[in-house]
């Protein structure tokens, strides 16, 4: 098992993980990665324009989606992976024969947007194989999260939320060092509560472990714009979320047009000096 150093040092703050999705389905880039060539070209792109590392995923989790089996999320994965040996690979995935696979083929890091909540063995695959692993939270599943969500306080549950996934996943025998944190933008979220969970990041980020955020042209930014029936956000509004984030203690952010994150967030750092 490689021995990896904690995943703030691998990876500085503030970091672009790149979005590769290798689906029919995903909310903003559906199909445009399908074929494994084009997957792999665009992952390669990514990386040149900056990403730290790019987060492949062979299954939609947009709302209302009913998920795929790990014999076809691997078909669409594989090759891709196997494509982009060598370089920083993040899967994105809650199955542990996916990640399985995925960690045999080179991934340094599992982004399980269960938090180790789909798949009994998943935590254990992680463990064993020393890789990274990204928690987040998700209020109910894809396919019925945005009816109606409900909490009293979001940021309290979500960080409470957080902290239990995480004891447990050391519990697993995943080193706490190599963990890190993602409140889930959208995922069992109203517009508002997507906004008060960035405006109020610092409790996220008073848990101790690096906090990514995905908000890339998540619906929310294109309704607080003013179209109530928006079903994503356009490339300024995601800028204007990442720099945000990162102002509030960030570490990673999770976007699809890496370029102009990792431009803008460069001038977020040089303004914060250090
Ligand atoms: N968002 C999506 C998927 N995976 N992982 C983390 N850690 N954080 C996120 O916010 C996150 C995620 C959804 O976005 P996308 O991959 O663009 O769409 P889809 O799920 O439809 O493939």
């Amino acid at each position: 098992m490689p021995r990896r150093p904690p995943i703030e040092e691998r990876f500085a703050r503030p970091s672009v993980l790149g979005v590769v999705n290798v689906t029919p389905d995903s909310f903003s880039d559906g199909g445009v990665n399908l074929a494994p060539d084009a997957a792999i070209a665009t992952a390669r792109r990514l990386l040149a324009e900056g990403a730290a590392i790019v987060d492949v995923g062979g299954e939609s989790t947009r709302p209302g989606s009913d998920g795929v089996g790990a014999a076809e999320e691997l078909r669409r994965v594989e090759p891709v992976l196997t494509g982009l040996a060598g370089s920083p690979v993040s899967i994105d995935t809650s199955k542990a024969a996916v990640a399985r696979r995925a960690l045999e083929l080179g991934a340094e890091l599992v982004n399980d947007v269960t938090a180790l909540r789909g798949d009994p063995e998943l935590a254990g695959v992680v463990a064993e194989s020393g890789a990274y692993l990204c928690l987040m939270h998700m209020l109910g599943e894809p396919r019925t999260m945005q009816q109606s969500p409900r909490y009293d306080d979001v940021v309290s549950e979500v960080k409470a939320f957080l902290e239990a996934r995480l004891a447990f996943a050391v519990g697993e025998g995943v080193p706490e060092q190599h963990v890190c944190l993602d409140p889930g933008i959208g995922f069992g979220k109203t517009v508002d509560q997507n906004f008060e969970l960035v405006r109020r990041l610092d409790e996220l980020v008073a848990i101790g472990r690096p906090v990514l955020v995905g908000f890339s042209r998540k619906s929310s930014l294109g309704r607080v714009l003013g179209d109530p029936a928006a079903t994503r956000g356009s490339l300024a509004a995601s800028i204007g979320a990442a720099v945000s984030a990162y102002e509030r203690g960030a570490w990673l952010v999770r976007a699809h047009d890496v370029r102009e994150h990792v431009e803008a967030l460069a001038v977020a750092r040089a303004v914060r000096g250090g």
